[in-house]
């Protein structure tokens, strides 16, 4: 939390020009991972998500594929109620209502995913059940959880006491207008690569807290909020999915990468893209990505973004490298 509250006094500053230009920043720590080997898993995810990370690397273990690895991570903070921005315990729409956003892809190029589906807490499993049992990528509202139900998926009130305060809040703070919240930001996006040299992505949220009801970002959408392609590798992006939508930022990431550049210099184009197109200081974007070789990498707009980073069964939270401070 201490990262979204310094962002939020960066932004702050930043709309009074305070800009300190493109800066690598490398208070990266990765001096403390193993050094990946060729023929070992690996997982990465957005933000502080170690016991994702945890959950995926025991599927690992266990034999199960990147598959599962992803699917049972990205339930861990779906489940959590003190993650208001992925699954129950999320934060609601402006009129109160949490609707989620999933996808998930495998290493054959399937794909899958739920837009906007309320009273299930862990959409990321509706997102795989679309992808294997569905001619269809996409269901969104109403179909999604109808879909769910017929899936058997139980149905439940998301909306924890806590996130209902905070909402309630909001109402009298914003006079309720619909804003887009720089505040939300933990969208969880992981990448796992087996030790069968396969690799698959989720990527799950809430999205951004107080939007209006409808509005679907780029988490759920295949090549926007998270892409893998298993010649090449994989990336996911957290922030503002308006600005990754528009710059199809995943997909991007993925075929910088196939253009042969690093991971970290891969996400840095994707970021730049959106800089150069639109108004930035108020927005935070993060990319992370993984290639075949166990390489990996993130960037972000502002400083303040982290990312988790599983080798050997070591969990570590990383400092991404950012364009402003
Ligand atoms: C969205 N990209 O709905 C998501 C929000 C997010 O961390 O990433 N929050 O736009």
């Amino acid at each position: 939390m201490p990262n979204r509250r310094k962002f939020l006094r960066q932004t702050t500053l930043g709309s009074f020009g305070v800009l300190t230009g493109s800066l690598w920043q490398s208070a990266c720590n990765a001096q403390t991972l193993p050094a990946y080997k060729p023929g070992q898993p690996m997982v990465i995810s957005t933000w502080e998500n170690e016991p994702a990370n945890a959950a995926a690397w025991a599927a690992l273990k266990e034999g199960k594929s990147a598959l599962d690895a992803v699917e049972q991570g990205v339930r861990v903070p779906e489940g959590d109620p003190e993650n208001q921005t992925v699954g129950y315990g999320g934060r609601p729409d402006r009129d109160g209502r949490v609707t989620l956003d999933a996808c998930i892809m495998d290493h054959l190029g399937n794909a899958g995913s739920v837009c906007c589906l309320e009273h299930i807490r862990h959409p990321i499993s509706v997102a795989r059940k679309v992808m294997e049992d569905t001619p269809h990528v996409i269901l969104a509202g109403a179909g999604a959880l109808e879909f769910a139900r017929a899936k058997g998926f139980e149905e439940e009130d998301l909306l924890t006491e806590a996130s209902r305060a905070e909402w309630e809040e909001w109402k009298k703070e914003e006079n309720y207008r619909p804003i887009i919240n720089i505040e939300n930001h933990d969208t969880i996006g992981m990448l796992a690569l087996g030790s069968d040299g396969n690799m698959a992505g989720a990527c799950t949220t809430s999205g951004l807290a107080y939007k209006m009801h409808g509005r679907v970002g780029d988490s759920p959408i295949i090549g926007a909020g998270m892409f893998v392609d298993n010649e090449i590798g994989g990336a996911a992006a957290t922030g503002m999915g308006e600005a990754v939508l528009k710059t199809v930022g995943s997909f991007l990431v993925v075929e910088l990468m196939r253009q042969g550049r690093h991971p970290a210099e891969a996400c840095k184009e994707a970021v730049m893209r959106i800089i150069k197109r639109q108004a930035y200081q108020d927005i935070q974007i993060g990319y992370i990505a993984m290639n075949k070789a166990g390489e990996y990498g993130a960037y972000c707009i502002h400083e303040g973004f982290d990312y988790t980073v599983s080798i050997d069964g070591q969990h570590r939270v990383l400092n991404s490298k950012s364009y402003m401070k």
